[in-house]
Formats: C-alpha cells, structure tokens, sequence
C-alpha cells in the first residue's frame, strides 16, 4: 500500500498528518487503535523528559555522556512499538532512547549504561535487543545475520535495525543490505536522517536524492516518510513487517527527522546549526502534532499531561536515584567485556589504571 504508491527516486514523501496534528490523508492512515496511539505518545514524552534531566544531571557531573532521541520520538516509538517481545529482535545504534524504552529496556539499565556502567547493557530476559553500539552501521550486518537466522530456522521473527543519515554512508550499510536482500531475510532496515552527523549536514554527506533510494542498488524495496509524522513511519514499518513475515524480504524506510538537541552531552550544535532553519525544523517537533491530534480527537487534554508530567519527572528521579545507589563499578568491568580473556595489553593497561586510582582516589570512577 506505501511501498507501491511513493517513488522515493522522484522524492515523493510519505506523510498523513501536518505538523498541527490534522489528518492530511485519512485513506492512508494505518491499523492502530487509539489505546496505542495513546501509549506511544506517553512513551514519547517519557523519553523526552528523561533527555532533559539527563541533559541536567550531565552537567552536573553525575553522568559521563548521553545521545538523545529529542526530536526523534515519533520515528523510534512508531517502529520498536511493533518488535514482538521474545520472538522479533532489535538491533540498535547508540541514538535510540525512544525506542529502547519502548521495546521494553528498562529505564535504570540506560542511565547505568551512560554512568558507565556495562551492567546497564544487560537486557532482561525475553527482551531480545542488541546492547548499545558505537561503531556506526556495524549494528546492520548484525540485524542481516540475526534475520539470516530467523529464516534459516524459520522461527519467524523479523528484525529491525537502524542508523543514521551519516551512517548510511559506511561500507557495512551497502554490505548488510546487500546479503540481506539477495537471501531475502525478513529485515528492516531504517534509517533516522536527522538531517546531521556529528556537525556534518546531509548536504555535505551525500548527492544523492534521499537516503531511501540507497537501497535501489541492492535491489531492496524503499520508501521515504516523514519521521515526525507518527502515523507515517507506523505505517510504512507495519507493511515492511507483515511483508517480512510473509516472506517477501527486507526493506528500507527513511525517516526524515530533525535532532533538535546537540549531537551528544560533549557538543555544541550552535557552533554549525543554522538558527533560522533551526527555528523552522522545530515546528516540526512530533510530540507537538501527536500532542494536538490526540487532544482534537478527545482522547488527551491538559489537565492529563499535567499529571502525566509529573508523574513522568517523579518516575525518572526515582529511577535515577536508583542508578546512584546501585552503580558501583567495579574497575576490572572496564577492561573485562571486550575480550572473552583479557589480552597482555589490556591487561597491563587495567594495572596502570589500578594503581592510578589507588594512587589518587579522589579521581576513582570506581570503588
Ligand atoms: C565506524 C565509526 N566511525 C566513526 C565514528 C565516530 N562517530 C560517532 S557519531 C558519528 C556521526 C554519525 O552520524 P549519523 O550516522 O548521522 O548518526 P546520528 O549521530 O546523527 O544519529 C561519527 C562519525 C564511529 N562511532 N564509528
């Protein structure tokens, strides 16, 4: 229904609600009921608040560094709302808080992961999602060989995987992509443009058109949507899955977004952003128009999101509370995840930092 009508390579764009929330092209809303729709918008404001105080809290010192998903909510919770827990898997970047709380990684476990503490990459048991990657577009070949899987066992589950608009430009983009479309493994693979890598704009990355028409060369069915407009990246993975499923193979879906926060907690987006076009791409924010569809359909008002908020900050200071009580880093857990044995270099490495901090405790990350 989406992939047949938009023809990424003429730029054509998926999109069923503006940015005031109003219902452009009903005929192409997808199958969702109004609980979920409901759901998702909670789930984007959880992420977003949690951004915010972790932007707070960062700055304060009391966590090493964050990528935030602000801006990008619409487009993680559309897609990870629709993993099946325990039978479908995930195979994220490091850009994915919506998605990761919505796939159901517990809040605690990410903000121990950002205070480094690796204890946070263990996913509880059922929830099948990779642990955060930082190495760009290797998370593709991983959701190829995970899917690869599925269909050789044919056990049914399909995978998702995501990356950046600078991600797309890696060689292991093209390669995953390619092994996934010729074996035809039930794979989706997104990707998020938000319009920036690190201080690079799109413009400066790429000549092509859209980043969905990379998957022509590899044979692969593509589609470009709007990344703010919830019901269109729902809709296009919603089709992608149930063609995975049957069958029928990998896609790839552009969701073109905006990151209205800075790359990382270390960067400074004033230094390259354009501020007018900045103000302009802020109207744009998914969780304003997801805000207002729901209020005009009755569904959601503003004594609700009151409460909500506050139950939301109370909710991520709790959880918060929890990670600074329990996040007692051993400092051998640094050195000893990366190896199955710890190699001779990492070794020694691991005793100069012993005896840095036994030296200079008041530097100590750990205890
Ligand atoms: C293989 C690899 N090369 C370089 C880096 C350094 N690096 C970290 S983030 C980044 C930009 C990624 O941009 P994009 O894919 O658009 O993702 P975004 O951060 O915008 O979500 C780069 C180059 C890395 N992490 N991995």
């Amino acid at each position: 229904m989406y992939f047949d009508k938009f023809d990424a390579l003429k730029n054509e764009k998926l999109q069923i609600m503006d940015n005031t929330g109003k219902i452009l092209k009903p005929e192409l809303m997808p199958k969702i009921s109004d609980e979920d729709v409901l759901a998702a918008y909670k789930l984007m404001c959880l992420s977003r608040r949690q951004d915010d105080f972790q932007n707070k809290v960062q700055r304060q010192g009391r966590m090493l560094s964050f990528l935030s998903s602000t801006g990008q909510e619409a487009t993680e919770v559309a897609y990870a709302m629709q993993i099946i827990k325990g039978k479908d898997w995930f195979s994220p970047a490091y850009r994915n808080n919506a998605a990761w709380l919505t796939a159901g990684i517990p809040m605690r476990n990410i903000m121990l992961y950002w205070c480094g503490n690796e204890m946070g990459a263990k996913t509880p048991e059922g929830v099948n999602v990779l642990p955060v990657n930082i190495p760009i577009a290797t998370q593709y070949s991983h959701a190829t060989g995970l899917a690869f899987a599925e269909k050789y066992n044919k056990t049914g589950g399909v995978v998702l995987t995501t990356t950046g608009d600078g991600g797309s430009s890696e060689g292991e983009f093209y390669e995953a992509m390619n092994f996934a479309k010729l074996h035809e493994v039930p794979a989706i693979f997104i990707v998020e443009n938000n319009q920036f890598a690190i201080s690079t704009p799109r413009k400066k990355a790429t000549k092509a058109i859209n980043f969905a028409v990379k998957g022509i060369a590899v044979g692969m069915r593509n589609i470009l949507v709007d990344g703010n407009d919830f019901f269109a990246v729902y809709g296009a993975v919603q089709e992608a899955i149930a063609l995975a499923r049957k069958g029928e193979g990998p896609s790839l879906i552009e969701c073109e977004t905006y990151r209205i926060g800075a790359h990382s907690s270390a960067d400074d987006p004033k230094v390259y952003r354009d501020e007018e076009n900045h103000q302009e791409q802020i109207k744009n924010d998914p969780l304003i128009r997801l805000k207002a569809y729901l209020i005009a359909k009755k569904k959601w008002s503003e004594q609700e999101q009151t409460k909500l908020d506050a139950e939301q900050d109370q909710f991520i200071k709790d959880e918060f509370a929890w990670v600074e009580a329990n996040n007692n880093v051993d400092l051998k857990d640094i050195f000893a995840y990366t190896y199955q044995e710890m190699p001779d270099f990492l070794a020694e490495q691991y005793e100069e930092a012993k005896a840095f901090f036994e030296a200079y405790p008041s530097k100590g990350g750990h205890h």
